[in-house]
């Protein structure tokens, strides 16, 4: 695969991806290795949701990341692994070792019976076991369905009835921070209320003591101990599924999200190849965690496609303190960063005094993602952690777009601070305003869609088309709409404004506002509730509840017992930052809650409230704001 060296290439590549989609996507697709060649490149329907790339062509995943590589890249570090506690050992995998792991642990997994189809949830710490079991996975035609391990028992177990799992792959406990997390207990509650699970792999991490079902649960060491390290890669179709990925959305809850073997592979390899603009002896290090979807493209999938070595961080950025990121980076001399906007500003409270040991002379490339970026932020990422002369790609998508949508290739495009900027080739994006119109040229600001298909964009959702179909295709005939508003800028350049549906975005993670109000519902004293983000200026959104109780449970305690159901029910992630008892909430006649009003409330933004002489109960309003707390 060629990488794009300049601007002026770039352009030819968009104008060429423009005028003959299928040729540019089969060129670059020729670069890896087929079991079958496919027999058309592009079958696509946006209306019925039905997209199929390189149809009928045979391959799998894992034979492009191994033996198309092997032999010149045996003994190059695939994965160096830093662990959370930094008195603990580094380790190095080369790409012949974890070839030899992944095919003792695919083996492992026929054995225990798992068959091409059967989904298996993975709920893991960031070690190199995560890699392996999602590339074991993949070698035996398995799809993988990787759960954040911050999550709750109950958002395990709605996942695994979901996708119908057979198997967990989980850990005895996870160290993150100066906490030990028994994560084993959190999957033996989960399998108490679901029904699928057949057998649980279990690897030894802290060495605590876990519950173990007999017949059900199996250590991995145990597992893996006499098997071969050769196992023959089952032969994937073009749109076999790779993997699930529950995400949120604005309804309901989180949708599992389909991606397909063929497209996803070309796509992830290719975007980060130019994005990342990696050059063959980089170290590349993206802090996102294989649970989202920038740790399966950008950690696992794209670099090791390509080739590259991914470096891959088992803790948090402030432990043992908030010098770490930054030591890490000096250890391994690590070329490209990448991280959340999130993270940034939580640094960038520390002030430079956790820089001062550290050269960070070996950085080439810093990127961003997950949220907008704010200027402020931009600024700093890129005069004290690159110096001022990295690239900073500042790179918009989503786990519905499988990769990289809109950035910077560092280096070649220009830098505008808080500007995704420009497409890559193959993406066309259209702006289209409240009333439906397509804005074109430039200065204007509407709703993100994306016009014609491109190889990794979702399939389906898992058991639901119609859900898909409803939620992408069909508030513009014929396009993808992403839920994200955008300004394109008097140069042409993109700046993404952040989500216009009730999707929250909180320190960089998906959150609908629905789901919490769900998990706040459930607490017994709870009549009704409404969630809004608000700007918060590390999180980027927090997530302010307004919640009506059942008169006489006040008391001092109902907040931490709401935002503990919170907990339970989804995680530590969702839990409100800030909880307002109110006797109401404002309704239009028809019922519907008046959420721009509470957006408002929760920013502290009272001027312009707007005409609420219509609401059903127009008084509400100056309860609230005088409630607030702000
Ligand atoms: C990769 C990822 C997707 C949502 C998306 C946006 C927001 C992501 C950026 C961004 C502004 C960015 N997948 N988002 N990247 N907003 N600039 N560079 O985060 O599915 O978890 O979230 O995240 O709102 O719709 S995700």
């Amino acid at each position: 695969m060629q990488r794009i060296k300049s601007l002026s290439e770039y352009f030819n590549q968009y104008e060429k991806s423009q005028s003959d989609p299928e040729g540019f996507w089969a060129e670059i697709a020729k670069s890896f290795s087929w079991i079958e060649p496919w027999k058309k490149v592009l079958e696509s329907d946006f209306e019925k949701a039905d997209v199929k790339w390189f149809i009928d062509g045979k391959l799998n995943i894992t034979e492009n990341i191994f033996e198309r590589n092997l032999i010149e890249n045996k003994d190059k570090t695939a994965i160096i692994w830093e662990p959370n506690n930094p008195d603990e050992d580094t380790k190095k995998m080369s790409y012949q070792e974890l070839y030899e792991e992944t095919c003792k642990f695919s083996n492992a997994l026929k054995d225990i019976g798992i068959k091409k189809g059967d989904r298996i949830i993975i709920y893991m710490p960031m070690v190199p076991e995560a890699t392996i079991a999602m590339l074991a996975c993949a070698r035996v035609g398995a799809v993988h369905s990787v759960v954040f391990a911050g999550f709750s028992s109950t958002s395990l177990a709605d996942r695994i009835d979901d996708c119908e799992s057979k198997m967990v792959i989980t850990s005895d406990g996870n160290f993150r921070g100066n906490k030990v997390i028994p994560v084993k207990s959190v999957v033996d509650e989960a399998l108490e209320k679901s029904n699928s699970i057949e057998k649980v792999i279990v690897l030894k991490r802290t060495n605590q003591e876990v519950n173990f079902v007999s017949g059900r649960d199996f250590w991995w060491h145990e597992l893996v101990k006499d098997k071969s390290s050769e196992c023959k890669a089952e032969v994937m179709d073009s749109e076999d599924m790779l993997f699930v990925l529950y995400t949120s959305g604005s309804t309901g809850k989180p949708k599992g999200v389909v991606h397909t073997t063929g497209g996803y592979m070309v796509y992830s390899a290719y975007t980060f190849l130019n994005v990342f603009q990696y050059d063959k002896d980089d170290i590349y290090w993206c802090t996102a965690d294989v649970g989202w979807i920038t740790g399966h493209s950008y950690i696992v999938y794209g670099p090791l496609l390509c080739g590259a070595t991914s470096l891959m961080f088992e803790g948090v950025p402030t432990y043992p303190n908030v010098s770490r990121f930054w030591d890490i980076v000096d250890k391994h001399k690590v070329n490209q960063f990448y991280t959340a906007p999130t993270a940034i500003r939580a640094l960038q409270a520390h002030g430079l005094e956790p820089l001062e040991n550290n050269s960070l002379d070996s950085l080439k490339v810093i990127g961003s993602v997950g949220e907008p970026i704010n200027e402020e932020a931009w600024h700093w990422y890129h005069d004290n952690i690159g110096k001022g002369n990295c690239p900073l790609v500042d790179t918009w998508w989503q786990t519905e777009t499988g990769g990289i949508m809109i950035s910077a290739l560092a280096g070649i495009t220009p830098n505008k601070p808080a500007h995704a900027s420009l497409p890559l080739p193959g993406i066309i994006p259209v702006i289209v305003d409240a009333e439906g119109n397509e804005l074109s040229g430039n200065n204007v600001q509407g709703n993100l869609f994306i016009k014609s298909p491109w190889p990794s964009i979702l399939r389906t959702t898992y058991g639901d088309h119609e859900r898909c179909i409803n939620t992408y295709f069909s508030s513009y005939k014929g396009m993808y709409f992403t839920g994200d508003g955008v300004k394109r800028d008097h140069d042409g350049y993109l700046r993404i404004l952040g989500r216009v549906d009730d999707v929250m975005n909180v320190s960089g993670h998906r959150m609908g506002t629905a789901e919490v109000e769900n998990a706040i519902n459930e607490h017994s004293e709870v009549i009704e509730s409404a969630v809004v983000g608000y700007p918060h200026d590390i999180k980027g959104e927090g997530i302010y509840a307004f919640v009506i109780i059942n008169p006489g449970s006040e008391n001092d305690n109902i907040k931490n017992q709401i935002t503990d159901v919170v907990r339970n029910v989804i995680g530590p992630i969702a839990k409100p930052d800030k909880i307002q008892i109110v006797s109401g909430l404002p309704k239009t006649r028809s019922g519907k809650i008046m959420r721009r009003i509470l957006r408002k409330v929760a920013s502290n933004d009272l001027s312009n409230m707007g005409d609420t002489s219509t609401l059903l109960n127009p008084d509400i309003v100056e309860e609230i704001i005088q409630g607030a707390i702000n």
